[in-house]
């Protein structure tokens, strides 16, 4: 009885293969933002361009706002291949590998066009970090600038002790922490949430992510530092991709190629757009006052050599290459 059962499994799975030889191959896709975020509508486009490139046969279909795996959990989730393409913010795993918070460097890179430039030197050995934890990136895109959110008038770190920040991860608490705050991980999903509970009472972000999580509801003013734009990065597990055609490879490439590009025009387009936005909900934006900005570019100091000694010479070529650039 067991053998036919075996029998007849192996010919349903058989039957199956046949019928799936010709249909498209469908990938789910996690991404950690609100669907109505930039990065999360881009996400959208490149799952449109792949279907396209690949004439119907990859079927990607996003899931955004943390609904299919949470942020912290993605990454995790595509390594292991529970899924097989996701996006995540890098930053967030530099706990694991330093290197990968090489746009989380306070004061280095604050334009778009910087941001460029040190993606382009850090690139090569960023991707190959990524490659050996089982990971092929695909694209990446960066968030607007950087500044902080408050639910009063901040002029220095005397103002600033003892208030609960919602931090995104390592390199963001300790700079809560040198500034006396009492830093505690939240992913943006739930910001609302630890602002409307209290949990947190100010935080480190873009515009974008203010917005997007109506923050005026329970904060009053955004300082625009600008201390770095972050990258998410669009990432595939390495063996489906090796499992996968040339021609198909081909069209993932091309599809990323053209989405990060438009992506990080889209994060420029939008950044002044956000303040606006901000500001029409009864936000005070402005720039941090001078004594606040210096005690941020000190602490930015640290951080750098924070991670210099972390990278090592791996981190030190980054720099140095960007420097001379
Ligand atoms: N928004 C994301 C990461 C960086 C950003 O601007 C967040 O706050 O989680």
């Amino acid at each position: 009885m067991k053998l036919l059962k075996k029998i007849l499994l192996g010919t349903v799975a058989a039957t199956f293969a046949v019928g799936s030889a010709a249909a498209a191959e469908k990938w789910d896709m996690p991404m950690a933002y609100s669907a109505t975020n930039f990065h999360s509508e881009m996400g959208v486009v490149f799952a449109n361009k792949v279907r396209d490139y690949t004439k119907g046969e990859l079927d990607i279909t996003v899931h955004p706002g943390g609904s299919l795996f949470k942020g912290g959990e993605i990454k995790r989730a595509i390594q292991t291949g529970q899924v097989n393409i996701g996006e995540r913010f890098m930053a967030a795993h530099a706990n694991e590998v330093p290197l990968l918070g090489w746009d989380n460097l306070p004061f280095v890179a604050t334009t778009y066009a910087d941001n460029d430039k040190l993606w382009a030197v850090a690139k090569g050995p960023v991707t190959k970090k990524l490659e050996a934890l089982n990971l092929v990136t695909l694209y990446t895109c960066p968030w607007p600038g950087q500044g902080f959110y408050f639910k009063k008038e901040v002029k220095s770190s005397a103002d600033t002790k003892g208030i609960k920040f919602r931090s995104y991860n390592t390199a963001t608490a300790t700079f809560a922490e040198a500034l006396g705050m009492v830093p505690v991980q939240v992913e943006a999903a739930e910001l609302s949430q630890a602002l409307a509970t209290g949990v947190a009472e100010a935080f480190i972000s873009s515009g974008s992510t203010g917005y997007d999580r109506k923050v005026w509801e329970h904060l009053t003013h955004y300082y625009k530092v600008n201390a770095w734009l972050p990258r998410n990065y669009v990432m595939v597990n390495k063996t489906a991709w090796e499992g996968l055609d040339d021609a198909t490879r081909a069209a993932l490439t091309k599809a990323g190629d053209e989405t990060g590009a438009a992506c990080a025009a889209k994060s420029a387009e939008l950044a002044n757009w956000y303040f606006e936005q901000l500001e029409k909900n009864g936000m005070t934006v402005t720039d941090a006052g001078p004594e606040f900005l210096k005690e941020l570019q000190a602490i930015g100091a640290n951080m750098q050599a924070t991670w210099l000694k972390d990278t090592g010479a791996e981190g030190k070529a980054i720099l140095d290459a960007y420097n001379a650039k």
